[in-house]
């Protein structure tokens, strides 16, 4: 679609979607009505930086009905992020939202040239995570014959993917790493026939790019997308692979300083917010995603005129994606003092044959010292099970002697991450 037709389009649906929250959520009528600002005052797409921000703070304050635009009737689904209740965020879906979300994901298989006589293994988790359901929904779009994996299970992974002849592989970054070795060491490497891979959920490198691609024999794509946004196919990479094209006739997004929150020009790195112009159940207007990215509306030569973005560069709040999976510093803190330890921690992430691996370090309290060797194994295992708990992932947990962790004279460092992924 030229792209002055696309404005015209995304202006109309704004609006519309505007009036529909403003009548429809008392939420976001509160939030307008405290910014003095009506739908009567949006008429299109210039009149968006009028509206107030979202983040992910009001979801928490809504949790779990009170950003609903639909009656709970109309909603036949949801998914969700990792995290506790506080953090975890739950979005409700229509079936009309599912079959906008399932499009934007055909688009991306379509976009890596996949046709309906493609093998599409989808090895994202299934179940509240979006990445399996988006994926295995875009493949079933498009005419593939899907293979619904989910994630783990190497050695089946692998036999499926030989046996039935996938062409199309969707993951993690990370566990795509992790498929091809385990292919080359079980000698099982030259019965694949993957022409593409669909990756993301994650921060992945150029390097890691090539290094999948030359061990898969595969080209790889990017796909972002976020819980709060339907999932995965917000924006997905082109056969240039040179950034991820912005399904913009869903999504309005604007770039802005994270602190000021200016609407920063194309081209300058900031803070990503969405609009999501079509999502019925969950709508989002002026979401903050706190992704720092790039926006590039220079055409590509692909055809599409949907403006790109740059990989993500980082994120503006403390959140760590580690295997996939969310994690704020905070939650595993709630863990360590929930069990009686001290604040005086130390997370350190790390990349390790292209998995990741989370290490907590503990001080011992005092009234620990006293203890056996056994006891303080029985106490890191007490430690590690109540974080799998809580973060859904397994830390390593270290008890270490007091006052062994540096202290800080500002800040307490509490995270080390060693992955250099932006
Ligand atoms: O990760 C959705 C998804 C599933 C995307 C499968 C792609 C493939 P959440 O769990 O809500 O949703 O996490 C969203 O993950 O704000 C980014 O920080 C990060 N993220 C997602 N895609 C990418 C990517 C899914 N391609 C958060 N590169 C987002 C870097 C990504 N980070």
């Amino acid at each position: 679609m030229p792209r002055e037709e696309l404005r015209a389009l995304q202006s109309e649906r704004l609006v519309r979607q505007v009036r529909r929250v403003y009548d429809s959520v008392p939420y976001y009528r509160d939030k307008m009505n405290a910014k003095g600002v009506t739908p009567d005052d949006v008429r299109g797409i210039e009149d968006l930086p009028k509206l107030p921000f979202l983040s992910k703070s009001d979801l928490r304050d809504a949790y779990p009905y009170g950003l609903l635009a639909r009656p709970l009737s109309e909603c036949v689904r949801i998914q969700s992020t990792s995290g506790t209740t506080g953090r975890r965020v739950v979005a409700f879906y229509t079936q009309h939202d599912i079959d906008l979300w399932e499009d934007c994901c055909a688009r991306a298989i379509v976009a890596v040239g996949g046709t309906k006589d493609d093998v599409c293994q989808v090895c994202y988790g299934y179940g509240l995570f979006t990445g399996g359901p988006g994926l295995n929904g875009g493949s079933h779009k498009v005419g593939c014959l899907t293979l619904p994996m989910s994630s783990g299970n190497t050695e089946r992974q692998l036999m499926f993917m030989t046996d039935l002849g996938a062409t199309i592989l969707c993951c993690t970054p990370s566990y795509a790493a992790y498929l091809a070795e385990s292919a080359i060491e079980t000698g099982m490497r030259d019965k694949i026939h993957l022409k593409a891979g669909i990756f993301g959920a994650e921060a992945w490198t150029e390097e890691m790019r090539r290094d999948i691609q030359d061990k898969l024999g595969l080209k790889a794509y990017d796909i972002y997308g976020l819980t709060e946004l339907s999932g995965p196919g917000v924006a997905f990479e082109c056969s240039e692979q040179r950034g991820m094209h912005i399904n913009e006739d869903h999504f309005i997004a604007e770039v802005i300083d994270p602190v000021t929150e200016e609407v920063l020009p194309y081209g300058q790195k900031g803070e990503l917010v969405f609009t999501a112009i079509t999502k019925e159940a969950f709508p989002m207007i002026r979401y903050r995603t706190r992704d720092i990215c790039v926006l590039n509306a220079e055409p590509c030569s692909c055809g599409r005129t949907h403006i790109r973005m740059s990989k993500p560069m980082g994120r503006s709040d403390d959140m760590l994606i580690i295997r996939g999976v969310n994690v704020f510093p905070s939650q595993i803190e709630t863990v360590l003092l929930n069990r009686g330890m001290p604040a005086n921690y130390q997370i350190t992430v790390d990349r390790v044959n292209n998995s990741d691996t989370l290490d907590v370090d503990v001080e011992i309290p005092p009234e620990l010292m006293s203890d056996t060797v056994n006891d303080i194994t029985r106490k890191e295992a007490e430690l590690v099970e109540a974080m799998r708990a809580m973060l859904g992932i397994t830390a390593r947990v270290h008890l270490v002697a007091p006052k062994s962790i540096a202290r800080s004279e500002g800040k307490a460092v509490r995270v080390i991450d060693k992955r250099k992924l932006y």
